[in-house]
């Protein structure tokens, strides 16, 4: 009797350890901002990196501090489930500590691929240097990171900041015959796009001598801050004298709206308002005559990311830069186009 009872209880402990293997490995996990223990996502099929093993991703993402950036991750998160790939998702909260704090996680959980959206250009060498002594590649996913060795990645998927600086600048240019008296929203202090939309937008600038920006601060790419940075423009010396604004994202821009209208002035008006990333926000503030021009930056590249993964997992080489395509919206489009827009 004595002998079947710990047979019996040898048999269920085996099986008991082989559904808890299973059940955690066929769930996307998510980590919360702290790299808090994962919450387990949708669950997925197939997703092998061809010899049958399932592929895990760990995405270390800046933060949910946009439309576009919950745009990005849902566009990333939705295109694992789709090719049954196990994704373990940090969001950083823009704090450039948590994002290495998550890269180091994924490198002792031994996942096949790290992708990485760099809160900021410097300070990522370390980390990445971890990560290949460790045999793990990375994908630098929306910003660039600087590096001294371009072996520490295996390519950049993003878009083009200088041009849709440059973009925003001749719209602006072209709306306002070379004469503006400019108010920036800067995005993050030290972000890729934050330093590549004001420098093609400068280039601009640099042709055009009508056209001055008079104020510019950071509104950390977020509405809340761009209404406060706003209204602070709003209330200066030189206020009175802003009749264009640009803003390097679209949230900013949206709170700075509602912060020119609380000043009793028409947005869109009195003050042209251009920015950056084409959100739908975006397009109704364009249709309520409010913003005047969006320059698409398009987040939806999660189609892209997990095609580079899989060349990776395969051992293929990837060109170091995969470009993003993208647009120009302003006000005579914004009706039509609004219907079409997918974030
Ligand atoms: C651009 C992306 C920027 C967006 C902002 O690729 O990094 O960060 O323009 C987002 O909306 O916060």
């Amino acid at each position: 009797m004595a002998k079947n009872t710990a047979v019996f209880r040898a048999a269920s402990i085996a099986l008991t350890l082989l559904v808890a293997v299973v059940g955690c490995d066929s769930r996307s996990e998510t980590t919360g901002g702290t790299g808090s223990t994962p919450t387990s996502g949708p669950s997925a099929e197939g997703g092998g990196s061809g010899s049958g093993k399932k592929i895990t991703v760990g995405f270390a993402q800046v933060g949910a501090e946009s439309a576009w950036r919950t745009a990005n991750s849902k566009s990333i998160q939705d295109e694992a489930a789709k090719r049954g790939i196990t994704l373990k998702f940090s969001d950083a909260r823009q704090k450039q500590e948590e994002q290495i704090k998550a890269v180091r996680s994924f490198i002792a959980q031994k996942v096949d691929v790290i992708v990485l959206a760099p809160v900021v250009t410097t300070g990522f060498e370390p980390v990445l240097k971890e990560a290949k002594a460790a045999g793990i590649p990375v994908i630098l996913s929306d910003r660039r990171a600087a590096v001294s060795d371009e072996s520490l990645y295996q390519t950049f998927i993003g878009s083009d900041f200088i041009e849709e600086g440059r973009r925003a600048g001749e719209w602006l240019a072209k709306k306002t015959n070379g004469k503006a008296v400019i108010a920036e929203l800067q995005g993050t202090p030290g972000s890729d796009p934050a330093i590549e939309r004001k420098k093609g937008f400068q280039e601009v600038l640099d042709k055009n001598a009508g056209m001055k920006i008079v104020m510019s601060q950071t509104g950390d790419f977020t509405r809340a801050k761009g209404k406060e940075v706003m209204e602070a423009f709003l209330k200066s010396p030189d206020g009175a004298k802003i009749n264009a604004l640009y803003a390097h994202n679209d949230d900013m821009a949206l709170g700075a709206i509602q912060a020119i209208e609380e000043a009793g002035k028409k947005p869109g008006t009195d003050i042209i308002v251009v920015s950056i990333d084409g959100v739908h926000d975006a397009f109704q503030a364009m249709v309520d005559g409010k913003l005047n021009c969006t320059v698409e930056c398009n987040p939806l590249i999660g189609p892209q990311i997990f095609d580079a993964v899989e060349k990776v997992v395969k051992g293929e080489t990837l060109p170091k830069r995969t470009k993003v395509e993208e647009g120009v919206f302003d006000q005579s489009q914004a009706a039509a186009e609004l219907p079409n827009r997918k974030y």
